[in-house]
């Protein structure tokens, strides 16, 4: 815990997170001010014009904001003046257990289901995060009892100093965002701050080449989709944790490897807080998964129709394409690139019926499927490119909007993405332009 009563603290980006961080701030006495680089606010905090002409206790960044390159977090540095995340702040007056789900995809799912199976095992329980509540809202209703569930991102963890959730997981890791953390390499870095060692709990992905190989000591609890020794893993076509078996994959209604990965993750987390296997297998039998992750969304024209729009990186369609197989498979891919190459996507013979690409990074991944001797589509847009799906669409399709890139060139996130793409399926539109 700080002691913030009187201090002076600017907080730099006015989001969700910003707002959050000021209440917190506000209600433990510091005297708050908020800067924006877009927006100009005026409300019960003082706006800064000139943020580098005033001196503050601490400093609280929003997950937006890039570190590198930015001339207000290096005059804070060089000033030395204490920069501290979102998630630092709401971490340091978060009481109760912290769980931290971090890895490059199914962080929402991960953090979703071990939030339900903590709800039906009577848990005070707060899923939060990345997923859309800052823990900085969180920490103020949290008690000694309590749980918060913390889906984090890279975003999250960058200038973080403090976050030491009592268990950790990474889901798996690949390349993503490397538009801000400029190579793999550092984006690995960033990731890898979520595990801090002493007392903590870890969990680690074992079919994942570079989770594995992380941290392995007594306190590391591997899950698999192979046979283990120990930790929690698949054996007669059910999920086991040591000796006692969860659930039968038969009773698992959430489709895809993917999500069977994110299944054993959840288990993996909540044995280690000793939740009864009832309990785990009710809540995994009733869960259903967000939007947007590989959604069925139903028939057109004989066509099936798969929203997938959270795929916003290479591996995340990759899995999407191994979940449903190349037989049939009409793929969308493009939007905004996040610096990641494409070649993975096509270096491997796959099969597919017709690929379209659109958006800003159209034109780069068409290049690089012709690289592979695949023809493509290309369209300006998603909306486009989806409508031209639509209108030829036919009997034994599978058609996968599974982009691999951001959504900002068109969207303002990829859920507002995957709401369009549905639209554009499933009801009236009128003719939209294609070229
Ligand atoms: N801003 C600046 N300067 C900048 C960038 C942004 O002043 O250089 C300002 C913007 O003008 C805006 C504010 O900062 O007013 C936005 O802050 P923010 O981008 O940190 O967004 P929040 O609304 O606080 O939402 C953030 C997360 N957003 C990002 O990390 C980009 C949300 O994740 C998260 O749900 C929320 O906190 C609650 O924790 C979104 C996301 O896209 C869903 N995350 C990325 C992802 O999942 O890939 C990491």
């Amino acid at each position: 815990m700080i002691r913030l009563k009187g201090k002076k603290v600017l907080v730099y980006g006015m989001g969700i997170s910003g707002q959050s961080a000021c209440k917190l701030l506000h209600e433990k006495g510091a005297c708050v001010s908020i800067y924006d680089d877009e927006k100009r606010f005026s409300n019960v905090y003082s706006f800064e014009t000139e943020p580098l002409l005033k001196k503050y206790d601490l400093v609280v960044v929003s997950p937006g904001i890039k570190v590198i390159g930015n001339q207000i977090i290096s005059h804070f540095i060089m000033s030395k003046t204490p920069i501290i995340s979102e998630l630092d702040l709401g971490y340091l007056f978060t009481k109760g257990k912290i769980i931290g789900i971090t890895g490059t995809n199914g962080k929402t799912t991960v953090t979703s289901l071990v939030g339900e199976i903590f709800k039906k095992a009577g848990k005070q329980t707060f899923v939060c995060g990345n997923i859309g509540l800052p823990l900085s809202s969180v920490a103020l209703k949290s008690s000694n009892t309590s749980n918060s569930i913390v889906e984090v991102s890279n975003f999250q963890l960058e200038l973080s100093r403090y976050f030491k959730p009592n268990l950790a997981c990474i889901l798996n890791l690949a390349p993503d965002h490397l538009d801000r953390h400029g190579s793999y390499q550092e984006y690995k870095r960033v990731k890898e701050k979520i595990l801090t060692g002493g007392k903590q709990k870890v969990v680690l992905n074992f079919d994942d080449e570079e989770t594995k190989i992380l941290k392995i000591d007594k306190k590391t609890t591997f899950f698999s989709k192979k046979l283990l020794n120990k930790g929690v893993f698949i054996k007669n076509n059910a999920i086991y944790y040591n000796n006692n078996k969860i659930i039968s994959l038969n009773d698992i209604t959430l489709f895809g490897q993917k999500n069977l990965e994110n299944v054993l993750a959840a288990v993996a987390i909540s044995v280690k807080f000793k939740i009864k296997p009832n309990v785990l297998r009710e809540a995994i039998i009733s869960f259903k998964a967000p939007p947007h992750r590989l959604e069925y969304l139903g028939q057109v024209n004989g066509a099936d129709v798969f929203d997938d729009s959270k795929a916003t990186n290479v591996s995340a369609t990759l899995s999407a394409i191994n979940s449903l197989g190349e037989r049939g498979l009409v793929l969308l891919l493009g939007g905004q690139s996040k610096g990641e190459t494409y070649d993975e996507i096509f270096n491997k013979n796959y099969d597919f019926e017709n690929l379209i690409c659109f958006g800003q990074a159209g034109g780069e991944i068409a290049e690089c499927a012709e690289k592979y001797g695949y023809s493509s589509q290309i369209f300006p847009s998603m909306k486009s490119a989806t409508y031209y799906a639509k209108v030829n669409a036919c009997e034994g399709q599978k058609i996968l909007l599974s982009p691999a890139c951001a959504s900002f060139d068109e969207f303002s996130s990829y859920s507002a993405r995957g709401e369009v793409f549905k639209e554009i399926m499933f009801d009236n539109f009128e003719k939209i332009e294609m070229s």
